[in-house]
């Protein structure tokens, strides 16, 4: 049987079809946050354009895990360079349709950028670290520690108290996207821990290595779909109500 990176043929096609999925998805995405800029009123179209320049950064390194992925190389790089990119803009969009103040925004948005960009990067040596090796669990702990000060924000701290008050239909939506995110970002860490076949986890399900490597890269390119394509969708609708709402039509 062809082997690529240990991996047999059917778990070879599920990861190389899930980031081709992904690449198409994302692309799409990218055109769509663009050419629908126009629909916002002014005071937050730069949430829709995060959710652009999100899609198409993640877009570009799809790409690139699929043409290596196919061509029989792998670089867990590509995906920790995109997630570097966009989650703090993920983070950053949130605040934009929130509506906080301006103050406010300017004090948090910079600390959840910053959490958001530790999160990921100490994150990074635990994933290449060796399966089953005490680093991978050190980082991960950290990252995991970088994560819920993200999402204790977003509940408990000024944005979250904001969010609260918010009623009728933003409201509900605003509440939609808090839910999305705390789910989607939560599987990242299952993910994590599921595809090191030697973990806890992993062994209850009885992974093998190679089921194990399929699970996570299957995992974390549906997850981006989500956290990225879908999670736009809901801020561009959160958008649009705050338009309409203060009487903005588009020409
Ligand atoms: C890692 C390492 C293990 C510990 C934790 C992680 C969290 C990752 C997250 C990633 C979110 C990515 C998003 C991308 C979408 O665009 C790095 C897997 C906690 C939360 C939202």
């Amino acid at each position: 049987m062809e082997e690529v990176k240990g991996l047999v043929v059917s778990n070879h096609d599920l990861v190389y079809n899930a980031l081709s999925f992904s690449t198409a998805a994302l692309g799409i995405a990218f055109v769509y946050f663009l050419v629908s800029r126009n629909r916002i009123a002014p005071a937050y179209r730069n949430a829709i354009t995060m959710s652009a320049m999100i899609c198409g950064i993640a877009a570009y390194h799809y790409w690139r895990m699929f043409s290596n992925f196919s061509g029989g190389e792998w670089n867990e790089g590509y995906r920790y360079a995109d997630w570097l990119l966009t989650v703090p803009l993920l983070v950053a969009e949130l605040v934009v349709v929130s509506g906080v103040s301006k103050e406010v925004a300017k004090k948090v948005t910079p600390r959840l950028v910053i959490a958001a960009l530790l999160m990921i990067a100490t994150g990074y040596p635990g994933e290449v670290a060796a399966h089953g090796s005490s680093d991978r669990t050190l980082w991960g702990a950290i990252s995991g520690a970088f994560m819920l000060y993200v999402l204790y924000e977003l509940f408990a701290g000024e944005v979250g108290k904001t969010l609260k008050t918010q009623t009728g239909e933003i409201g509900k939506k605003l509440n939609n996207l808090r839910y999305l995110l705390v789910f989607t970002w939560g599987i990242y860490p299952i993910f994590y821990i599921l595809g090191d076949s030697t973990s806890w986890l992993a062994e209850q399900i009885g992974l093998s290595p190679e089921e194990a490597t399929t699970v996570i890269q299957v995992g974390y390119s549906a997850s981006d779909v989500l956290a990225k394509a879908g999670y736009g969708l809901v801020i561009m609708s959160i958008a649009l109500s705050r338009s309409e709402s203060e009487g903005y039509r588009a020409a």
